[in-house]
């Protein structure tokens, strides 16, 4: 069967309620399932702005976001929940058990799939630790785990609702290296099928990846590959120098 997941973006342009400047403008690309494609850009570029259209945060102006072919605007919220996970740049964890926080997307998940997804995200040993193990309690907005903690355990949550669509926004900034290498060799094991959408500020977190946008002031201003983009882009070069 073919793959589901494939994500295009067709000349979107979007401003935020109330603001004059479009914050993204002609925005055009297309992540198919299986591949990984990164975006890259200065801080307010509009990389989460970007993201937040998939899972209809906000929907476009003008222009359209398919998901396998279908505007997201014709789909129901239920739908697009099953079918795309964001790993959201500020992550958020509910008041309650770590079991319940896993389970948020996915109610029905077993045990063995939950300790599966914190295994790839590099979360176990922090669950085993405690005696209470998945019953720990996370107090609300995770304030009592350290925010390393808090990006992998929301990352296990969007591994345990199995998407087609991965969207991590910068979602592993606050891991030390090793682990951020450690989490996405696991991680590109259990995405196989999937199509991977990763915001990035560290290079050698998205060399890898098999397209990289690199966003300027809301516009795609180059894409390639890291060897290409070495070669041909200044903005994706003074990245890689900061
Ligand atoms: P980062 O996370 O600091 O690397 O920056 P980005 O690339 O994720 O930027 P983003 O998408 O958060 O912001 C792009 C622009 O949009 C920036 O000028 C701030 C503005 N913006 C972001 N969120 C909102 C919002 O909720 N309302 C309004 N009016 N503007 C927003
Ligand atoms: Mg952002």
């Amino acid at each position: 069967a073919e793959k589901k997941g494939r994500v295009e973006f067709r000349d979107v342009t979007f401003k935020y309620p109330g603001a004059e400047a479009p914050v993204l403008s002609n925005i055009s690309f297309t992540a198919e399932p299986g591949k990984t494609l990164a975006i890259i850009g200065s801080t307010g570029a509009g990389k989460t702005t970007l993201v937040s259209l998939l899972p209809r945060l906000y929907d476009v102006a003008s222009g359209d976001v398919l998901l396998d072919g279908v505007p997201v605007t014709e789909m129901d919220a239920s739908e697009i929940t099953s079918r795309v996970s964001a790993v959201p740049q500020k992550p958020y964890l509910f008041s309650g058990t770590i079991e319940h926080n896993l389970r948020f997307g996915k109610p029905d998940a077993t045990d063995e799939e939950l300790w599966d997804a914190l295994e790839t995200a590099q979360a176990k040993g922090f669950v085993e630790e405690k005696s209470s193990g998945l019953n720990r309690r996370i107090a609300q907005g995770g304030t009592n785990v350290s925010g390393g903690q808090r990006q992998r355990l929301s990352i296990a949550r969007a591994l345990v609702t199995k998407p087609n669509v991965y969207l991590f926004d910068d979602s592993f900034s606050a891991l030390d290296v090793a682990t951020d290498a450690r989490l996405r060799k696991a991680l590109k094991g259990k995405t196989k099928d999937a199509t991977v959408i990763i915001v990035a500020q560290r290079v050698s977190t998205i060399a890898d990846a098999d397209e990289i946008l690199v966003l300027d002031n809301g516009r795609i201003v180059d894409r390639g590959t890291h060897d290409e983009l070495l070669e041909t882009s200044p903005t994706y070069q003074e990245i890689v120098e900061s």
